[in-house]
């Protein structure tokens, strides 16, 4: 029997960080995208870290989201590793506010790309978004799922300052 991984892998510094990485995974439920979600530290887990990441793509993962905060190493180390596209999310620490962790993330030096979204919650759900978007370029019956919420989305912001 083969089995093939879910298309997005979410993965994540910490257990601490999955608060805010859940939003990623909240995101891909509305959308019907399935998931694997899993602790993998570039700090703590080295191996796990480059079992993860060499073995991604031929695990049948198409898009990775990969957040972390602090020193961030885990997106760039990940996009190091693997040809799949890499989303990366900087979790906001306690002692800087995730600027630390952004810049950990989007300051990669030219030849391997990290996709970096916004500091915690907001740049979690957008990675989850944007990974979905990724996928319907070869998936129509999601990308109609897609334009149906944005259309939602856009249907439910009120244009009138008062109620
Ligand atoms: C990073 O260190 C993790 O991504 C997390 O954001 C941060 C703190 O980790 P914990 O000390 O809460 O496990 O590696």
């Amino acid at each position: 029997m083969t089995t093939s991984a879910p298309p997005v892998a979410i993965v994540m510094g910490s257990r601490s960080d999955w608060p805010t990485m859940k939003k990623a995974a909240d995101a891909l439920d509305e959308l019907g995208v399935a998931y694997e979600a899993k602790v993998v530290s570039a700090h703590r887990t080295p191996q796990r870290l480059v079992e993860f990441a060499t073995g991604a793509k031929a695990a049948g993962h198409q898009v990775i989201i990969a957040g972390a905060g602090g020193a961030a190493h885990l997106p760039g180390m990940v996009a190091s590793m693997t040809p799949l596209p890499v989303l990366g999310v900087p979790v906001q620490s306690k002692a800087l506010s995730g600027l630390d962790s952004l810049l950990s993330i989007v300051q990669m030096p030219g030849g391997i790309p990290v996709a970096t979204l916004a500091i915690g919650e907001a740049g979690a759900r957008n990675a989850g978004l944007l990974a979905a978007q990724i996928l319907s370029l070869a998936d129509p019956a999601l990308a109609s799922r897609l334009d149906a919420q944005r259309a939602a989305q856009t249907d439910g912001v009120a244009e009138s300052v008062e109620d």
